[in-house]
């Protein structure tokens, strides 16, 4: 499911005010004054599940994901599983890489999530056990293809898909 949303973010700067021109000196502190910018950033929201309880049926309930350059993706994943081994967390990284950061993934451990320390990753949810949700948000890289996949030990040959950037 893909939902489109903007979001307007305010950033307030406060700006030191100098003193009324008049008057000597005085001991007041100088008024603040609140300057607003606002910064937009497009959304584009998915849902997806993790499905399967066993390593032959488990899988993401979307196998590709179109977003805009330039805009911030949102992934909310929903592990439906309910079996103790169905640990999941979805990793992007860039395309025909997945062999290699899932490799790497799985030597990052247990401690790291199963994030690796990789030039090839380019962003990485937490974990979500059997009935938990996760989010990941980041901004769309540059234009290309890229694949998506659970980095759990043994899962990311079935659990995996694209992303790709237009
Ligand atoms: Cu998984």
């Amino acid at each position: 499911m893909k939902i489109y949303t903007k979001t307007l973010v305010a950033a307030c700067i406060l700006v030191a005010a100098s003193c009324g021109p008049s008057e000597t000196k005085t001991t007041a502190e100088p008024a603040p004054v609140v300057v607003q910018q606002e910064e937009e950033k497009i959304w584009e929201e998915f849902e997806l599940s993790a499905t399967g309880n066993t390593m032959q049926d488990m899988m993401f309930s979307e196998k590709n994901i179109t977003v805009e350059e330039g805009s911030w993706v949102r992934i909310e994943l929903y592990n439906e599983g309910v079996d103790p081994a169905m640990i999941h967390n979805i990793l992007i990284c860039n395309y025909g890489t997945r062999k290699e950061v899932a490799m790497k993934a799985i030597e990052a451990g247990a401690d790291n999530q199963f994030i690796p320390n990789h030039k090839d990753l380019v962003a990485a949810s937490d974990i979500a056990n059997p009935g938990e949700s996760v989010t990941l948000e980041f901004e769309a890289p540059a234009k290309g293809n890229y694949e998506f996949f659970c980095s759990y030990p043994g899962h990311s040959q079935m659990m995996r898909g694209y992303l790709f950037v237009k």
